[in-house]
């Protein structure tokens, strides 16, 4: 097989390329180890930033999101029962969407499918090759037989374990990593969310968010030490710790219900330099993670598939090569701004085993002065409803 962008990973970031390359008349295959029934089970992110919006609408997939997606202009924060509201679009005049991931990507694989896009799911042993001379390519097994794919570029999109990272060699690859010491404990419930916006709280007993997917699905999430057991949690444990660190107000008026998805994932802070490496491109969980506090790791993902896929279309239109060589420098930029705000976020937020007295005081000082400060807020806003794409800063 043969094709001009071969993507690794059909995950959002995967088939956002793929979609948006075919609009513009660049060719792809798209791989996948998954089956798609699998990659669409998966409960993840909640919260698109605007700009990720509007990649969307140019990739003609927004259809659904703007019929079905719910705009917020602001959120919660609380602490120790007492809560305020950051409002983006006082100081930023920007709001963000809440759609789900699951949903993002059931409306990609509609649009890849009806414009005939290539897509191989349930690959195994993908191999990346050759990627610093002209011709590489890409080897794996489908039902069992060998198969090779000649590209000219390969676009590594397989999330955080896939192998495309570690297909850049050792000597150039520089890894930055911290990985916090607890977990996110989060529940899928067929109940009406607590609040028409977003809460995150900071508690004695530990963080605790209630987020939602549509007017009858909600998702919370409490803090839970690092080596939680997921068994150790069943319902009612759950709804009881959630009550305990949300403010009263909420507590009193939350639904409960018999949980449809209970997972638990662990808090990461990771970044993988250069993100590109002869003809092979990261885009996404692929070459960094941040802790879920900001709501960041998908519209991350989504900013870089926009670099991308500006700096390929400029290099097919015109053979202009200055995108696709200022791609790692011009993304690494905004990947580690969102990094910062997602650890601070998180630091803010979190109750650490470690926390010793001052540090319990500078977190009180934190949201405090946050709560006071239209300056505080006014960057916590700016950053929530994500920063601008090409800034020189
Ligand atoms: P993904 O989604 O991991 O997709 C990678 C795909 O690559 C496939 N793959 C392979 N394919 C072929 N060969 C191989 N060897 C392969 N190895 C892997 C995988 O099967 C998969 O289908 O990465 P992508 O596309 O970069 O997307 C990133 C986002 O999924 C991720 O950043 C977000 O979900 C993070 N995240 C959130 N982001 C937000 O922007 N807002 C949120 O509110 C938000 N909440 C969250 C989150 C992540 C969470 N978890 C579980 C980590 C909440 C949670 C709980
Ligand atoms: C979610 O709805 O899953 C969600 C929302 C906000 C976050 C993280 C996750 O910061």
């Amino acid at each position: 097989m043969r094709t001009q962008v071969c993507i690794i990973g059909g995950g959002p970031s995967g088939l956002l390329l793929s979609q948006l390359l075919h609009r513009a008349g660049i060719d792809t295959i798209v791989l996948e180890r998954r089956s798609r029934a699998h990659v669409l089970g998966r409960i993840r992110a909640g919260v698109l930033e605007w700009g990720s919006v509007e990649l969307l609408e140019e990739a003609g997939v927004a259809q659904r999101m703007f019929a079905e997606g719910k705009p917020h202009g602001g959120t919660y924060l609380a602490a120790q029962n007492r809560g305020f509201r950051i409002d983006f679009e006082r100081h930023t005049g920007r709001r963000v969407m809440v759609f789900g991931q699951t949903e993002v990507t059931a409306e990609l694989y509609k649009a890849r499918d009806a414009m005939q896009g290539q897509i191989l799911h349930e690959v195994e042993g993908v191999a990346l090759h050759d990627l610093d001379g002209r011709a590489p390519f890409v080897t794996f097994t489908r039902e069992g037989r060998e198969e090779r794919i000649d590209c000219e570029f390969i676009a590594g999109c397989d999330g955080f374990h896939g192998p495309s990272r570690k297909a850049i060699p050792e000597s150039v690859r520089r890894e930055y990593e911290r990985v916090y010491p607890f977990g996110w404990l989060g529940v899928l419930s067929e109940t009406p969310p607590v609040s028409e916006e977003l809460i995150y709280a900071n508690h004695a007993r530990g963080f605790a968010l209630c987020s939602m997917r549509s007017e009858n699905l909600s998702r919370y999430y409490v803090q839970t030490p690092a080596d939680a057991d997921l068994s150790a949690w069943d319902d009612d444990r759950f709804w009881d710790e959630l009550r305990r660190r949300i403010p009263e107000d909420a507590a009193d008026r939350l639904v409960t219900g018999p949980s449809i998805e209970k997972s638990i994932a662990q808090l990461r802070s990771f970044v993988s330099e250069p993100m590109r490496w002869g003809r092979l491109f990261l885009v996404g969980d692929a070459a960094h993670i941040v802790p879920p506090t900001g709501a960041k790791g998908l519209n991350l993902a989504f900013g870089d598939v926009r670099y991308l896929s500006d700096a390929l279309r400029a290099y097919y239109d015109s053979g202009e090569a200055a995108g696709i060589d200022g791609y790692s420098e011009t993304a690494l930029k905004r990947v580690w701004k969102s990094e910062r705000f997602s650890w601070q976020l998180t630091t803010m937020l979190h109750r650490f085993p470690e926390q010793s007295a001052f540090d319990q005081r500078m977190q009180e000082a934190e949201l405090e002065y946050l709560e006071g400060s239209p300056a505080a807020q006014a960057s916590l806003a700016e950053n929530y409803v994500g920063l601008p794409f090409y800034s020189r800063g």
